[in-house]
């Protein structure tokens, strides 16, 4: 989609810290990390939001999900604990509007968010 940033990060034409990369799914660092790993996972495929892809592509959705643990197993935070974050329209807060899931671990994290 034109003008969308993450897209363009999925193109390789925004540069990003790229953590994991495959036909389907795109893994980079958060520009502005709310812990010590703070990686966001989001597919190649443009949906503005979580609940679009799961309605759209039940296959990717797992994908995606699947990318999260693996990038959690990547960088160490598996069996300490993470947290998924799928912010979802304006009460979340989502400021970015293609669907990604916001992998944050590396220390213990409070609960309920704000
Ligand atoms: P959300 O509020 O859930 O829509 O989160 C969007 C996240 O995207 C936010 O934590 C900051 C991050 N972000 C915004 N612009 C960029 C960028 O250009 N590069 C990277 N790596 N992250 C970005």
């Amino acid at each position: 989609m034109s003008d969308c940033l993450f897209c363009a990060i999925a193109a390789g034409d925004i540069p990003a810290d790229v953590v994991h990369a495959d036909d389907d799914v795109v893994a980079f660092r958060d520009l502005n990390p709310q812990a010590p790993v703070h990686v966001l996972v989001i597919p190649r495929a443009h949906y503005a939001n979580a609940g679009e892809l799961a309605a759209a592509d039940e296959h990717l959705t797992a994908r995606v999900l699947a990318a999260a643990a693996s990038v959690a197993r990547q960088e160490g935070i598996s069996d300490a604990g993470y947290r998924l974050v799928a912010n979802t329209g304006d009460d979340a807060g989502q400021s970015v509007h293609h669907v990604h899931v916001h992998v944050l671990g590396g220390r213990s994290l409070t609960w309920p968010p704000g």
